[in-house]
């Protein structure tokens, strides 16, 4: 078992390591449907922030039960009574996560089920692919319960759907699901199955790439994103001067020059 699953360290995720390297990060509050509390924000910190250097070579997000996960904690938040300064930095928290996410380099496979709703959309959207089935269902709720959003969603929902379709879905609810929120953005997948078994099939191809091009895929592109285009033809060069020379590479590029290597077909 990998540091990063020590199963002490964490009391509202539940990780297991796989022997590819693949972990299973399972939100585990399925009474609270997976609702994001403070302690849950800390553990995703700890993971992600930790995940590269403990060699965790791709990840499927799942949550347990019935609902991927019911987003912002109400019931904490309510009772907490924050003042404003408090929530800001609770959000910060939530940043640092969804970043570490976004930019840790290791990739994540969003495996999404039941509800997918205000924070927890947030939390989908820091995965690099998300897979959805017949019980997922994408929400925005925050309009209704007279709050905003917090932990991203204005940056990377909007990234995913556009700015108005973002807009809509916090100003009147709607709820998008099945092939309509992959036809819009909200997810790459839509399994026949479950999302949870396609997810786990395409961490298992992933983690079979060397890791450090699955580093720059997964934080590289992020930073490029940010940045002028100029700067990022520039900064593209220089991370493939890195990732493309890597010796690993040899052997995959020899293999293609000895046609050992499988050729690019469509799909049959
Ligand atoms: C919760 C939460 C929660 C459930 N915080 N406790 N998010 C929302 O507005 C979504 C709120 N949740 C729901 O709409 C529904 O719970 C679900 C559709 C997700 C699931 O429905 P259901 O019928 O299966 O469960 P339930 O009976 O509503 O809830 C079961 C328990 O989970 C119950 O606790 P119990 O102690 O009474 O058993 C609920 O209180 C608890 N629960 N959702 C706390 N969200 C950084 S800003 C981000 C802003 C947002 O994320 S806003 C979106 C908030």
């Amino acid at each position: 078992m990998s540091k990063a699953s020590s199963p002490q360290s964490y009391e509202n995720l539940d990780i297991e390591a796989r022997d590819n390297g693949v972990h299973i990060v399972k939100l585990d509050r399925p009474e609270k449907r997976n609702a994001l509390d403070v302690a849950t924000i800390e553990e995703l910190v700890t993971f992600f922030s930790t995940a590269h250097q403990n060699d965790v070579r791709a990840v499927v997000l799942a949550g347990k039960g019935d609902h991927f996960c019911a987003g912002l904690d109400l019931v904490e938040h309510w009772k907490e009574d924050r003042s404003p300064d408090e929530f800001m930095h609770v959000c910060l928290r939530w940043h640092e996560a969804f970043n570490k996410m976004e930019y840790g380099g290791v990739p994540i496979i969003a495996a999404l089920n039941g509800a997918v709703v205000g924070g927890g959309l947030e939390l989908a959207s820091a995965a690099h692919i998300r897979v959805i089935d017949q019980s997922t269902y994408f929400a925005l709720p925050e309009g209704q319960r007279g709050i905003f959003t917090g932990g991203g969603a204005t940056i990377r929902v909007s990234d995913m759907i556009g700015k108005y379709r973002m807009i809509d879905m916090i100003l009147t609810g709607r709820v998008y699901q099945g092939q309509e929120a992959v036809d819009l953005g909200l997810a790459q997948y839509m399994a026949e199955g479950s999302s949870f078994d396609m997810a786990v099939e395409l961490a298992d191809k992933i983690a079979a790439n060397l890791q450090l091009t699955n580093y720059a895929i997964c934080s590289a592109i992020s930073h490029l994103n940010n940045m002028s285009g100029m700067d990022a033809a520039y900064a593209e060069a220089v991370v493939a001067g890195v990732v493309n020379t890597q010796p690993a590479a040899r052997e995959r590029l020899e293999a293609f020059a000895n046609k050992t290597a499988a050729r690019v077909r469509p799909n049959s």
